[in-house]
């Protein structure tokens, strides 16, 4: 018998919201401007730090490999913190005045799910904060709410492309990878959901385009809605069976529930 898809785990920047180029990055260069640094991550530098997830990890790889010349403190680990501490209040400042919204598809399939009784989790690699804020400010204050589990930031040391945090989630949803599906946009998303055995279904963004999808179950510009078609990017033509936007039933055939 197949077994049903119990639940959705959905990564989210870059898959909820595009939020790395105008929203991240802006939030780092202006704590970097704050704190009279004159760092500044480009939208092309920022491609290439995004190689190291986690925003403390990201600047300590940025310090690493393009700014060997700076000399930090005696205490840079706790540079490196209070740096992000400042960048998450930005974040979550640019946030609250509504400047990124969702990405298409995204509101309509949480609705869905939530309407149907489909449980839902989140395994990021971003801050528990800028989740809230995400959430708060698309979806409403309630919205935390509509995920059982929201896996974030620091709760595992090892971050994504290490399957730890997917690992974490299901374990408080008392779930096996069986009963689940991942929603990414990443390489190291998906090397994590994989990991972690999930089958994986991928909406690449820009910074993600050239990205290594051969594991994910499917591949899209993004979720499509009933009047904007998504496009296919890899995957089964066969098993969309005239879908050309991704609601539940279609996620519940490409888990192999259906
Ligand atoms: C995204 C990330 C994060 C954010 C920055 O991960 O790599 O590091 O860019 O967030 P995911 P913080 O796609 O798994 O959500 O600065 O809060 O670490
Ligand atoms: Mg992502």
């Amino acid at each position: 018998m197949k077994q049903a898809l119990q639940a959705l785990l959905f990564d989210v920047d870059g898959t909820l919201a595009d939020t790395e180029r105008d929203g991240h990055r802006v939030a780092f260069n202006l704590a970097f401007q704050k704190a009279g640094l004159d760092w500044d991550w480009s939208v092309e530098l920022y491609g290439k730090l995004l190689a190291v997830t986690g925003g403390k990890e990201r600047m300590k790889y940025y310090l690493q490999h393009f700014n060997t010349d700076f000399e930090g403190p005696d205490k840079l680990d706790a540079f490196i913190a209070e740096l992000h501490q400042s960048k998450t209040t930005f974040y979550t400042d640019l946030l609250a005045e509504g400047r990124i919204p969702l990405r298409p598809g995204v509101e309509r399939l949480l609705k869905e799910a939530r309407a149907k009784g489909m449980r839902m989790g989140i395994a990021t690699t971003t801050t528990p904060a800028n989740v809230q804020a995400l959430l708060t400010h698309t979806l409403g204050a309630d919205s935390e709410s509509w995920f059982e589990v929201i896996a974030a930031g620091d709760v595992v040391p090892a971050k994504k492309p290490a399957a730890d945090i997917y690992t974490w989630a299901m374990e408080k949803m008392g779930l096996s990878p069986e009963a689940c599906i991942a929603f990414e946009d990443s390489e190291n998303g998906i090397k994590s959901s994989v990991a972690a055995g999930l089958r994986t279904i991928i909406t690449v963004n820009d910074y993600t385009l050239e990205h290594d999808f051969s594991d994910a179950v499917l591949v899209l510009n993004n979720m499509g809605e009933p009047d904007q078609a998504f496009t296919v990017l890899q995957g089964d033509e066969n098993i969309l069976d005239g879908a050309n936007y991704l609601d539940l039933e279609l996620v519940q055939r490409l888990a192999g529930a259906l």
